[in-house]
């Protein structure tokens, strides 16, 4: 194995538990176990420096909605170059498999309905250094998602006016980013027909009222709600009707999990592996932060749930390593693809080190399990969340 100097010391900053952008004004505030100010959180912690990928402190998830420039950032080969998205050269080209191919500005595009919705964006790879045995690839612990309002038009109504041919089955997205060695492989995905035609899938121009910023794909991206973000193709450029499911490595290779169980590290023939859809059921502890001090007086501990396709249903806090459960509150705004924020009153009863433990449940009766089933990636990691504290005095 080749480890490059770069991230050979970003895995030994890692694994001294640091993180490449440290903050070190820990407000006051959150050490006394008081809710903690969201103006006072740190930047993104850095998991890859180029192209940059980074993730949300978990501290930030006391919010609803995840602010811009605090949304996690991932992508395989950064932005594209700043002429490939301007005003002046930016089109949106729609063809394949339509009856009147299509090349739209940002304008022409704004024509379309406008449609807002809340919803979470989650890399499959978020929680990926949580499985064992370990697997490549980013390091993601648990701030590789965020929740936003998405703002666009649908995609069904653009492909409405281009008109589908009978042949069409698959909807394949490019972006304008392009990776530095022209041999390895563009970021081509697709998605089936039926979730392109979905009402709720979108062709996103803002994000939480603002234009899309660059990292997260200006001037468009595609959000596929409930879905893992793969398939939210940043930058979009192309949008090409197919018979089949995009070829090349990000479709037929990346994003895939195994059907069934298998065991850690076995060899898999390639047909047992389907494409990373929707998401799991999985929530998160926002506050108290791993390693705070709390005092004796309770405590409100808060987070975070979701899940793919289904809403969340209970959230479950246990503060013995899992004999016992109790429920917390769900609060706040309850939209289907959002998260839903929850809360418990904390009253500790002894002193010393505490582990809490969370575990969602949804809709459709998935219970977020201890650990997730190991996988070759280390997709969809939806272990239940803990969060190692002390009840001081
Ligand atoms: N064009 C393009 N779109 C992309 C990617 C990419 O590399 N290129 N990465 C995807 C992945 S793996 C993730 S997790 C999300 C991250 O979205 P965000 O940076 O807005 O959080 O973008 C997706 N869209
Ligand atoms: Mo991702």
């Amino acid at each position: 194995m080749t480890i490059s100097r770069r991230s050979l010391f970003g895995t030994i900053l890692q694994g001294l538990g640091v993180s490449l952008l440290v903050n070190q004004r820990l407000p006051a505030a959150q050490a006394a176990g008081d809710a903690p100010d969201r103006n006072e959180s740190g930047p993104l912690t850095a998991r890859v420096t180029r192209p940059y990928d980074a993730e949300t402190p978990v501290r930030e998830f006391t919010s609803f909605l995840t602010p811009n420039h605090r949304f996690f950032v991932r992508s395989h080969f950064g932005p594209p170059a700043a002429d490939l998205i301007s005003e002046a050269n930016w089109r949106l080209r729609v063809g394949g498999l339509t009856e009147q191919p299509l090349e739209l500005t940002l304008n022409d595009l704004k024509e379309f309905e406008r449609v807002t919705i809340t919803a979470v964006v989650q890399c499959s790879g978020n929680g990926r250094a949580f499985h064992r045995p370990k697997v490549p690839g980013v390091q993601w612990e648990r701030g590789a998602v965020g929740n936003a309002q998405w703002t666009g038009v649908r995609l069904r109504d653009v492909l409405t006016k281009a008109g589908l041919r009978h042949q069409a089955k698959h909807v394949q997205l490019q972006g304008a980013d392009r990776p530095v060695v022209a041999s390895v492989p563009l970021f081509t995905r697709s998605i089936p027909l039926e979730k392109a035609l979905h009402p709720d899938t979108l062709l996103a121009y803002e994000m939480n009222g603002r234009p899309l910023p660059l990292l997260h794909g200006a001037p468009l991206r595609v959000i596929t709600p409930g879905w893992m973000a793969d398939s939210c193709t940043k930058w979009l450029t192309d949008i090409t009707v197919q018979a089949d499911e995009a070829k090349g490595y990000y479709m037929q290779t990346a994003y895939r999990v195994p059907v069934t169980a298998i065991q850690p590290n076995s060899g898999l023939p390639g047909t047992s592996m389907v494409p990373v859809e929707a998401m799991v059921v999985k929530s998160l502890i926002a506050f108290p932060a791993e390693g705070a001090q709390v005092g004796q007086g309770p405590v409100t501990v808060q987070g975070v749930a979701w899940s793919g396709e289904a809403t969340v249903a209970t959230v479950e806090l246990s503060f013995d390593e899992g004999k016992t459960w109790e429920q917390a509150r769900l609060v706040g705004e309850d939209e289907p693809y959002a998260w839903r924020q929850w809360q418990f009153l904390w009253k500790p009863t002894v002193s010393g080190p505490v582990t809490i433990l969370c575990r969602a449940t949804d809709s459709g009766g998935q219970v977020q399990p201890q650990t997730s089933p190991w996988n070759p990636s280390g997709f969809l990691w939806n272990g239940w969340d803990r969060v190692a504290i002390t009840v001081g005095l």
